[in-house]
């Protein structure tokens, strides 16, 4: 709801509802006040109540986009728009703190907007720099990005579709989740990442109920890494048992007395009657 009245001046500054204090960029409310940004040059602007801080950029030709809010302290919220001010990305705490951030790959020459408000219309921020990061579009993730266990080969298989200019894959690997790719436990195929110029890698030699988190990355004519498929993981089985199949009560074995088995649980879904 709008009021009537217009908030005083506060000692020094300038009237609001246009714009904020030490705003050097108001009144920006509207796409048609939207100051240009410049890529690698931060604007320093700040949100008053019920703000909005409309930017503008350009890409002349097609470029992978950071657009960030930063900051001392406060809580934004980030929004990108086409030429068209149809909404294309939001972010709310994606940077630091409760700033924001938006990341696309990829995104199309042409002119393109982005509006920046406090959390909610009530909340200011005293000060914010919202930064443009541009880059020449890195090679996409492989699709189709799958991870299996072959029991004939004893290996975790990659298997993806290509990518349009990849010359190479990078296959990374490790046996925990964490970055960087450090296993404890290198592959009998090699160091991690594993290049190939296929489109599947076998890792083989892991010891049983190892967990071999895996993500594959093109690699292009000029030796440049794409972006990474998701981290996908899978458990190398633990070895059947000498008891195997027993996984029915049809197949159950016959326990002597006084005769321990020796089992083990050699796969997700494996029993041991007996
Ligand atoms: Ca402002
Ligand atoms: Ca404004
Ligand atoms: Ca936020
Ligand atoms: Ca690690």
């Amino acid at each position: 709801m709008k009021t009537p009245t217009a908030p005083a001046a506060p000692p020094g500054g300038t009237p609001s509802p246009e714009g904020a204090i030490n705003d050097e960029y108001e009144p920006d409310n509207i796409p048609n006040q939207a100051t240009t940004l410049e890529a690698e040059i931060p604007q320093t602007h700040s949100i008053s109540t019920g703000d909005s801080d409309y930017v503008t950029f350009v890409l002349s030709e097609t470029r992978d986009v950071v657009l960030e809010t930063s900051g001392g302290g406060g809580d934004t919220k980030l929004y990108l728009f086409d030429e068209a001010q149809n909404e294309i990305d939001y972010n709310d705490d994606g940077g630091v703190s409760y700033f924001s951030r938006i990341h696309r790959m990829g995104l199309a020459a042409g002119v393109y907007y982005a509006k920046v408000t406090s959390f909610s219309g009530t909340t200011t921020v005293p000060s914010y720099t919202l930064t443009l990061t541009l880059s020449a579009p890195l090679e996409p993730a492989p699709a189709d990005f799958t991870l299996a266990w072959n029991n004939q080969t004893q290996s975790v298989v990659a298997t993806w579709t290509g990518t349009p200019t990849a010359l190479t894959y990078n296959v990374y690997y490790d046996d925990d989740s964490l970055q960087p790719y450090d296993p404890e436990q290198q592959a009998a195929e090699g160091p991690s990442p594993v290049s190939t110029d296929v489109l599947t890698q076998s890792l083989s030699g892991f010891p049983m109920g190892t967990y071999v988190y895996v993500t594959v990355r093109a690699v292009n004519a000029e030796g440049e890494e794409g972006y990474g498929t998701e981290i996908q993981g899978i458990m190398v089985p633990l070895a059947e048992d000498p008891y195997e199949a027993d996984n029915t009560f049809n197949t159950a074995r016959f326990i002597e007395s006084g005769e321990p088995q020796s089992h083990s649980i050699h796969a997700p879904g494996d029993y041991d009657y007996g």
